[in-house]
C-alpha cells in the first residue's frame, strides 16, 4: 500500500529528539489510558517516547506575532516563492482542484493556499511520530486543556489508524499532532477527511484526498458566497486571525498569478 510506505519513510527519517518515558511517566500514562482499548499495544511498543521540545514550540508559534511579521514569514519569504510555487501547484493539479472546488462550492485557490502553508504544497508534513506527540502532550503539559487535547486526540487517532489499517507508531505529524498535507488533527480526520480519488482509502498523504477533504472541511465550516463566510470557514481550519488573513491574501496572489498568465 503506497500510503503506508510514504508514512513509514517519513517517520523513519531522522526526526526531533526523543527520550524514553521515566518509570513515573509510564505509571501515569497507564492510568490516563485506562479506558483506551489499545492501551497495552501503546505501552508495550519500544517506539513509545517523549518529545521534550514540544512545550517550547508553542511559545514561539508565529500565530502569536503581529500580522506583518506573520505575513512576511508565510508569504514573502524567498521573494514571493510561496506565490510562484502556489501558481505552479495550481496548474499542475488544476483538474482536481477545480473539480473539488465545484463539488463543494469552495474557492480552489483557497484550497491551494491552505496546502501551501500547511505543507509547502504537499512537500512535507512534519517529522514527529503522531502517537508520541499526543503522549507528550498528556505528560509534559501542566495546562489541563493541552493534556486533555493529548488524550482526546490520541483516542481519535487510534480510531483513525484502525479504520485505515495504519501502524499508529508509523504515522508522522507536526509537533501539534496535525497529520498529512492538509494538517488535519485526528478528530478532523475522523470528521471530515474523505477519499477524494476514489481508490477506497482516505489517505492524509494523498494530494487528491487532501484537496477534496479541505474543500469538504471548508464547506462544513460554513463556506458560502459572502467574504464573511469565507473568513469564518478558514478561521475554523486554524483559530487564528493572522492565519486567516494570510490565507486570503495568499489565495488572491496565487489567483492573480494564474489568471494573469492565462493569455501568455
Ligand atoms: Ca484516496
Amino acid at each position: 500500500m503506497a500510503q503506508r510506505t510514504k508514512a513509514e519513510v517519513a517517520a523513519e527519517q531522522q526526526g526531533p529528539a526523543i527520550r524514553p518515558l521515566t518509570k513515573r511517566e509510564m505509571e501515569l500514562l497507564s492510568v490516563l489510558l485506562t479506558n483506551v482499548k489499545d492501551k497495552d499495544q501503546i505501552l508495550n511498543d519500544p517506539r513509545l517516547g517523549i518529545y521534550p521540545d514540544i512545550p517550547g514550540k508553542y511559545k514561539h508559534a508565529p500565530e502569536n506575532k503581529p500580522y506583518e511579521y506573520y505575513r512576511e514569514l508565510l508569504i514573502e519569504r524567498g521573494n514571493y516563492l510561496r506565490v510562484a510555487l502556489g501558481a505552479s501547484f495550481y496548474r499542475e493539479n488544476k483538474d482536481i482542484l477545480e473539480q473539488a472546488g465545484k463539488k463543494y462550492g469552495v474557492d480552489s485557490f483557497t484550497i491551494t493556499a491552505i496546502l501551501g502553508i500547511e505543507s509547502s504544497y504537499c512537500s512535507g508534513a512534519g517529522d514527529y511520530s503522531a502517537l508520541n506527540v499526543f503522549v507528550s502532550h498528556m505528560l509534559l503539559f501542566k495546562d489541563e486543556d493541552r493534556k486533555n487535547y493529548g488524550l482526546d486526540q490520541l483516542k481519535q487517532f487510534m480510531v483513525f489508524c484502525k479504520k485505515n489499517n495504519y501502524d499508529p507508531y508509523s504515522v508522522p505529524s507536526s509537533y501539534a499532532g496535525a497529520i498529512g498535507y492538509g494538517q488535519f488533527i485526528p478528530s478532523s480526520l475522523n470528521g471530515s477527511f474523505i477519499d477524494g480519488d476514489g481508490d477506497g482509502v482516505a489517505d492524509p498523504f494523498s494530494r487528491a484526498d487532501c484537496i477534496y477533504s479541505i474543500a469538504n472541511y471548508l464547506k462544513k465550516a460554513g463556506w458560502g458566497k459572502s467574504d464573511e463566510s469565507h473568513y469564518k470557514a478558514i478561521y475554523a481550519y486554524n483559530h487564528s486571525d493572522n492565519y486567516t488573513k494570510a490565507m486570503i491574501e495568499l489565495a488572491d496572489l496565487i489567483r492573480k498569478d494564474v489568471q494573469g498568465r492565462k493569455g501568455e
